[in-house]
Order: C-alpha cells, then sequence, then structure tokens
C-alpha cells in the first residue's frame, strides 16, 4: 500500500509583494541578508565565527557552490559571500529534529508542508525508520539501520536491482568509497545530480576538446580580454565570480552577459568588502546584454561567426588564428562550408536578438584574442545542450582561444564536489581503465555494464524493476523531472535509504520501507579512530584541496560519510570481504592512497593535498593538447534548434531564486528580481500579459505539452518582467512537474528544464 503523501506540496499561495528590480548585486544588502540569516539559523556571534573558518586554509570548504578560492593571499575580512553564508546557516542551525518531532508528525501530514518549512525544520539528529506500513518515523540504531539495508541488498535477484545516488557535496573520500561499494556489490547504477546538470558540458567537451571540464584558471579570467558569460546567474549562483569579472574590468578586460534575463549580478556589483565600491557604486560589469529568446544561443553563436566569416574572408588572418587551427584543429573546412549554407538573417531572427546588437558583439569579438566563454545551466539543460557546448567552442576554435592564458572554456560547475565526485568514478558509464585498475587493486570483479543515470533510473523504478534506492544525500524527488511520475516510481522501492543532514520531500516520499541516515556536514569535527579527519573537494578550475570540519556535531549520533558507507559495505559484504572498509574508515589517508592508484593526476596525493593551496589535476585542454580520438581539437556542426510549438503556447525556464539551494529554500525573497513572499510566480513579457488579459498578481495554471502528453501544474501568480515574448520564468522545483520525464538532451540525457513548452490556462475563464 502506497502511503498518502503529497509528492508535490499543496500549490498554495503566499502573500506576494512584488518590488522593483535591482541594478545592482551585493553591497550593503548582502551583508544585511548575511546576517539576518545567521541570526535566525544559529546567533550572529557563532555565525561569524564559523564563518571565519571557511574557505580559509585550514578551514572547512563553503558548500554553496564550486567556485574556487584565489590561490595566493585570502582576504582577512572572509573568503565567502551571501549565499555561502546561508549555505553555512542552513546546515549549522541550532535547531534540531529529535525523534519527538517525528512522533508528532506523521510522514503525511509532513508532507503537506512546503519544501521551505520542511527544510527549516531543522537538523536530523539521528537515524530514523519508517517500517512498512507505518505512518511515523521511529528512532533506530546504526547497527540495525546496516542489516536492514545489507538484507534488502543481500535479498535481490540481481545487483542492478539497487540504485546509488549521490548529490555532489560528497567529498572524494565519501564519493570514492561510496562508488567501490556500489561497484563491489556488483552494479555501475551511479545517477548523479550531475545528469541533470552539467552532463551535457561533459559531453561536449569531451567529443571537442579531450576532457569533460573547464580549461581555464581563476588567473585567466582576470586576464581575459573578452568574458562572455552566456546561460548562468552568478551574482546569485556563484557571487564570488563577480569579484573575478571586476578584476577582468580592473584590466581592461570586456563582459558579456547572454541571458533572457537582465540579471542584476551582470549589470553591477558593489564588492561588500570594498568601502569605496559602497561609496562610489561598484563596478559596472556587463558591457552588452544581448537578451536571447530562450534557446536562442546557437543562433546568436552562429551568426557573430557568419560575420567573423565575412571579415575573414575580406582579410584572411585578421580574424581567425589560422595557424592554431592549422596544427590543432579538425572538421574545420566542414564547419566553414556548414555556416556558408546559413541564412544570416534566420539566424537573426531564431535568435531574437536585434542585428544591431550581434553586429556590436562580433565587433568586439573579431578585434580579440583572449576569450572566455563561462556557462551554466542556460546552455546545458536543452534539448540541444551538448550542441549548445559545442557551439560556445567552435567559436573558442576559430579565434584560437584556448589553451593560452586569459582563454578557454568556463562551465561553471554547482555543487561545491560535483566536479571531484564524477572524478572519483561517481559515473553511471565508467571507463575500462578506471574499473580494471579497481579490479587490480582491490582483486574484485567489477561490473562493466554501463548503469543508469537519473532519466533512466526513473524509467527502471516505474517499470518496478528497481528494490533499493540509496542516496548520499541531495533531494531525489524534488529535484528531478516529472515530479509526480518519479514520485510514483520510487514509491515501488521496497527499501529506500537517505543519508543526509537536512530533512526534505525525498524522506517523505519514499519506498515501502526507508531509513534516514544522518551524517556530519562540512564545518563540524570528523573524529574517527586514527584522529581527527579532513576530506578533499575539487572545485570547478580541477583544484584539488582541504576542507577540515572544526565546529562541534549537531548530535553526538551523526556519523561522517565515509563511515556510513563503511559500516554499510561492511556489514553487506561480512569477514569475508576483500576491501578492508574499517581501514578507510579509521583513516582518510588510506582511502586516499587508494585514490592514487587508481586515479590519474593523484600522485603524492597525502603530501600535495597537505600544501595549503592543494593542486590542479591535469588538464590536456589547458595545455592546448586534446585528447579526443582525431587527437585534434575538433569543429562541430550543430543546427539551428528550430522552435516548432503552437502559436499560443509559450517556452517556459526553470530557474533558481537568489533565496534558494537548488531545492533547499533559504527563504523568500528573490531580492534582485524584487519578488518576495512567493514561489509561485511566473515571469512574463507585459505584451503577452496584455494580449491575454492578464495584470501582475493574476492567477494562471500551466499544461506542458511533450509529444501529446500533458502535465499540470497550477496556481501561479503572474509578474510582468523584463523577459522577450514568448518566454515564460518559473523557479525550479515547483516547476518542476511540467517536465516530461523523455523532454531531455540528447546525447547527454539531461533534463531539458529550461525549454518546456506550455500553454496558460486562465482559471475561470
Ligand atoms: N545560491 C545558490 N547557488 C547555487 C545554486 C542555488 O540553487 N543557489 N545551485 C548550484 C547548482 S547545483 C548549479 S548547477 C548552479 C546553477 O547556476 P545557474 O545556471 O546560474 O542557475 P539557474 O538559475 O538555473 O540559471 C540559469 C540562467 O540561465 C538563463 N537562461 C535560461 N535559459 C536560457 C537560454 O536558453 N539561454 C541563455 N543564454 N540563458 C538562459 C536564466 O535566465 C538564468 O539566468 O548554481 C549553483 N549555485
Ligand atoms: N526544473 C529544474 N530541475 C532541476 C534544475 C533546474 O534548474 N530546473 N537543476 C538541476 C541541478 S543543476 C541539480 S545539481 C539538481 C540538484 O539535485 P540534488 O543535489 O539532489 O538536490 P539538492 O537540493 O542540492 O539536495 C539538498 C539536500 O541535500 C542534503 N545535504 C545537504 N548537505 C549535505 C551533506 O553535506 N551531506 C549529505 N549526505 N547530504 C547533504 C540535504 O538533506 C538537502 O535537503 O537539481 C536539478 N533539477
Ligand atoms: S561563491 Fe560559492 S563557494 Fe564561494 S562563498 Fe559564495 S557560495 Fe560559497
Ligand atoms: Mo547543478
Amino acid at each position: 500500500m502506497k502511503r498518502k503523501v503529497f509528492i508535490i506540496p499543496p500549490e498554495k499561495f503566499e502573500d506576494l509583494k512584488i518590488g522593483k528590480r535591482k541594478t545592482k548585486a551585493a553591497g550593503i544588502p548582502a551583508v544585511i541578508s548575511t546576517l539576518q540569516h545567521l541570526k535566525k539559523e544559529l546567533g550572529i556571534w557563532q555565525g561569524l565565527k564559523m564563518l571565519n573558518k571557511m574557505n580559509q586554509k585550514g578551514g572547512f570548504d563553503c558548500s554553496g557552490c564550486a567556485w574556487p578560492d584565489p590561490d595566493g593571499k585570502r582576504s582577512a575580512i572572509g573568503e565567502y559571500c551571501e549565499n555561502g553564508a546561508k549555505a553555512l546557516s542552513e546546515e549549522a542551525t541550532i535547531k534540531y529534529l529529535n525523534p519527538d518531532f517525528f512522533e508528532k508528525h506523521s510522514v503525511e501530514e509532513l508532507s503537506s508542508w512546503s519544501d521551505f518549512k520542511i527544510g527549516k525544520a531543522g537538523r536530523i539528529t539521528q537515524p530514523m525508520y519508517l517500517a512498512p506500513n507505518s505512518s511515523h518515523y521511529t528512532p533506530i540504531s546504526w547497527d540495525k539501520a546496516c542489516t536492514i539495508t545489507s538484507n534488502h541488498l543481500k535479498k535481490l535477484q540481481s545487483p542492478n536491482e539497487a540504485i546509488f545516488y549521490t548529490s555532489g557535496r560528497t567529498s572524494n573520500e565519501a564519493a570514492f568509497m561510496y562508488q567501490l561499494f556500489a561497484r563491489q556489490f556488483g552494479t555501475n547504477n551511479l545517477p548523479d545530480c550531475s545528469n541533470m546538470c552539467h552532463e551535457s558540458s561533459g559531453k561536449g567537451l569531451s567529443q571537442t576538446v579531450g576532457i569533460g571540464k573547464g580549461s581555464v584558471t581563476l588567473e585567466d579570467l582576470h586576464e581575459a580580454e573578452v568574458i562572455v558569460v552566456i546561460g548562468q546567474n552568478p551574482g546569485t549562483n556563484h557571487p564570488r565570480m563577480l569579484t573575478a569579472l571586476a578584476q577582468c574590468k580592473k584590466n581592461n578586460g570586456k563582459i558579456i552577459s547572454v541571458n533572457p534575463l537582465p540579471e542584476p549580478g551582470l549589470e553591477c556589483f558593489v564588492n561588500p568588502q570594498k568601502v569605496g565600491d559602497i561609496i562610489f557604486g561598484g563596478t559596472k560589469l556587463a558591457d552588452q546584454h544581448l537578451q536571447v529568446k530562450i534557446n536562442g544561443d546557437i543562433a546568436l553563436l552562429k551568426a557573430v561567426m557568419i560575420l567573423m566569416l565575412k571579415e575573414e574572408t575580406k582579410n584572411p588572418g585578421s580574424v581567425f588564428d589560422l595557424e592554431f587551427i592549422e596544427k590543432n584543429c579538425s572538421g574545420y573546412e566542414e564547419f566553414i562550408d556548414d555556416l556558408k549554407k546559413i541564412s544570416f538573417n534566420d539566424t537573426v531572427n531564431e535568435s531574437g536578438v536585434s542585428e544591431q546588437e550581434i553586429r556590436k558583439f562580433a565587433t568586439l569579438i573579431i578585434q580579440k584574442k583572449k576569450i572566455i566563454v563561462c556557462w551554466a545551466m542556460g546552455i546545458t539543460q536543452h534539448k540541444n545542450g551538448v550542441q549548445n557546448v559545442r557551439e560556445i567552442v567552435n567559436l573558442l576554435l576559430l579565434k584560437g582561444s584556448i589553451g593560452k592564458s586569459g582563454a578557454g572554456t568556463c562551465p561553471v560547475r554547482g555543487h561545491s564536489n560535483v566536479q571531484g565526485d564524477r572524478t572519483m568514478g561517481i559515473w553511471e558509464a565508467p571507463k575500462e581503465d578506471f574499473l580494471s585498475k579497481l579490479d587490480s587493486r582491490f582483486g574484485i570483479n567489477t561490473p562493466r555494464n554501463h548503469g543508469y543515470d537519473v532519466v533512466n533510473s526513473i524509467h527502471a523504478m516505474s517499470k518496478n524493476e528497481i528494490k533499493v534506492f540509496i542516496a548520499m544525500g541531495g533531494n531525489f524527488i524534488s529535484a528531478t523531472p516529472d515530479s509526480v511520475f518519479t514520485g510514483e516510481s520510487i514509491q515501488n522501492c521496497a527499501l529506500t535509504v537517505q543519508i543526509s543532514t537536512k530533512l526534505n520531500r525525498s524522506h517523505l516520499v519514499t519506498g515501502k520501507e526507508a531509513l534516514i541516515l544522518p551524517c556530519l556536514s562540512r564545518s563540524e569535527k570528523d573524529i574517527q579512530k586514527e584522529g581527527v579527519q579532513f576530506v578533499t573537494v575539487e572545485n570547478s578550475m580541477g583544484v584539488v584541496h582541504q576542507s577540515i570540519g572544526s565546529f562541534t556535531p549537531a548530535s553526538e549520533h551523526l556519523k561522517s560519510e565515509p563511515a556510513i558507507v563503511a559500516i554499510l559495505a561492511k556489514e553487506t559484504f561480512g569477514k569475508s570481504s576483500k576491501i578492508k572498509w574499517t581501514e578507510m574508515m579509521n583513516n582518510y589517508d588510506t582511502i586516499r592512497d587508494h585514490i592514487e592508484f587508481t586515479i590519474n593526476g593523484f600522485s603524492n596525493y597525502n603530501e600535495r593535498v597537505r600544501l595549503p593551496e592543494g593542486f590542479y589535476l591535469p588538464n590536456c585542454a589547458r595545455e592546448g593538447k586534446f585528447n579526443t580520438a582525431t587527437k585534434k581539437a575538433n569543429f562541430t556542426i550543430n543546427p539551428i534548434p528550430k522552435r516548432k510549438i503552437k502559436s499560443n503556447h509559450f517556452i517556459m525556464m526553470t530557474i533558481r531564486s537568489h533565496d534558494q539551494y537548488n531545492t533547499t529554500i533559504y527563504g523568500l525573497d528573490d531580492r534582485y528580481r524584487g519578488i518576495k513572499n512567493e514561489r509561485r510566480i511566473a515571469l512574463m513579457n507585459l505584451k503577452d500579459m496584455e494580449a491575454l488579459g492578464l495584470k501582475n498578481y493574476s492567477i494562471v495554471n500551466f499544461r506542458s505539452h511533450f509529444k501529446g502528453s500533458i502535465r499540470e501544474a497550477n496556481n501561479f501568480k503572474v509578474v510582468a518582467y523584463d523577459i522577450p515574448k514568448g518566454c515564460i520564468g518559473t523557479y525550479f522545483p515547483e516547476a518542476n512537474n511540467l517536465v516530461h520525464i523523455n523532454n531531455k538532451a540528447e546525447i547527454s540525457n539531461t533534463p531539458s528544464s529550461k525549454f518546456i513548452e506550455v500553454e496558460i490556462i486562465i482559471p475561470d475563464h
């Protein structure tokens, strides 16, 4: 019997306030917001004490995002931003969920709460168990929780009936152990949040430049002549990137923003650590904002490259880096032949940007040689997400803008260790070289068949093929597309296990039995048998460094993520296990020794990671070498996506507010966009609103259309916004039910969360 839980919280309204959109990011309001969050969750003094340890050498890594810390001197005032402080407040909160909380509230009742209220309830303090057919979680010992999990695993007919999900906060050490656990068990079913995030970047970059990571360092951003920020909102999601952009401007660089929205973080940055900025109004960042239609990026890039080709034809060698292309690239002639066939007018129309703006942008690119393109979800979460990334690479290759200082690719990662988790082997499609190293190091036979990514995991669950679902962090139910379909699918599992810090919907929409295993957070002290332990993480630019927690854990019952994997594995494989799980748990240096042996780039790991700045992993593209099948950097042909939608339909993108971390809702103040107290909002163009007779605060329902299937999400309030006609913006996860499970990127399988064809239904019409 399935419990009657809300997979989507009731679609109720709060008290929406629409204010003015801001044109400056950070500054004093950011400081005030930081202090307010600290005060609410843990008190200002404790909060400031903890913040002082964040991102400092010998401190803990901010779990806010994967933006790198400066290699050299760190600021004494602090190396963090408003959203880093919110991330810390959220996990270091002094509100605790003791067993009496779970006794008081049934799972069904909790599921009727908003995600905001669930998240604010507090830190989970001890293992909890939801027995079959029971309505409430009850406390359980670690031993019993491990026995339940291992009994379920041992009962499976095939190891592929289990799924091991990971969210990108997990440290390198925990991630390495977790994938080893799954593979010793016999499956590559290792989906992760990356499948919903930068998978398109990984695929697009591997095909074209031979490494699925970005090529630039932080210093490169400072030195670039042009930085194009496309499909990314750094002011909210990677706030300290604004410091790097401001540095680039100081060095006379130009910043170009390509986005359907004028995101304030890209307009002007007031560095709260600089008195001068506060007095004089800060640094103007974007020199140009190209307001593309949703998914108009390939068209825009092609338009620019057509103009570049025109100039180049007039004066060969004046625009393209022919020497670079000749020496390093493959597919140039075919690419140029294709470009010549494309109508410039079509590209302009499809992009949604005026010809004048495109010409201005092209003139800049023509003149400059050191170009960096930064991107995030506005590029990857499309049917043609991989093609978007490859088109960005085409532009950089024409300019020879990769493998030299001040130039290159910069996919800006989301979760603080999402890149490291993949390096550690959290991947459903591992390479043979890695698997054979695991086999020889541990004397096991790892499986060779590829496993399920996120979308395929959901399909397998819907077909009742999965019995056990284990999640190392994250909030699978709310983060994934097609919420109702996914929620019903996961309820088919016999057991779901969540290793978590805070309560979320994935603890409430569960298998027939469910476990919550509470873990330490980044800032908390991790003591194992052989002393205090630290973990390591890899940032968005491939730097591996230490993170050491020093604060008292929220409860004595918490265990570290590596310890949880070790005890689950010991219980599952018993005494005869060839892998010495206890040794790894007792001293994380042992895990790092295994990593050094099995993963390239980690020689002298334990020694080098003790250097204050950590170390850079090898990166062939950064060195101007391209490890592709052709051994060259590949130009690719990526057709302009054609928008075939009904004339009364719209294209919706689901984005983050300034006051959330993915499915964790920090607050209800999307300050930069001037939207307060409500998350069920729809940003719309005023002309579209007028045509439908809508005003600010009007209520609308949405139906999404995908290949004949319809999905619903109701009760959104309309907000007039500076967004192209035909486009709508809503928040994630409120609109996730509209993303059909098969509405996903070709090649990468990433849900197309930024391109949802919707129809607007006006209630009572
Ligand atoms: N505070 C905070 N920080 C975070 C997160 C968070 O939730 N909160 N999440 C973390 C994670 S996991 C990730 S992946 C990153 C996400 O970082 P972002 O990718 O910046 O996050 P989104 O809000 O999804 O924003 C996408 C941006 O792309 C634009 N966009 C949408 N569609 C298109 C398009 O078709 N073309 C172009 N050119 N632009 C488009 C949107 O207007 C928006 O500005 O942030 C990380 N950091
Ligand atoms: N529609 C739509 N959907 C999207 C997106 C979108 O833009 N639009 N973005 C996608 C992207 S980019 C991503 S990355 C995914 C995010 O997907 P997930 O990574 O699955 O989701 P999060 O909300 O980041 O997970 C938050 C939970 O992680 C747990 N947690 C926090 N810290 C720790 C820790 O240190 N250890 C452990 N074990 N647990 C911890 C807490 O319980 C918290 O509730 O969502 C994707 N979904
Ligand atoms: S930029 Fe990202 S990693 Fe740095 S302090 Fe802010 S949230 Fe944390
Ligand atoms: Mo992400």
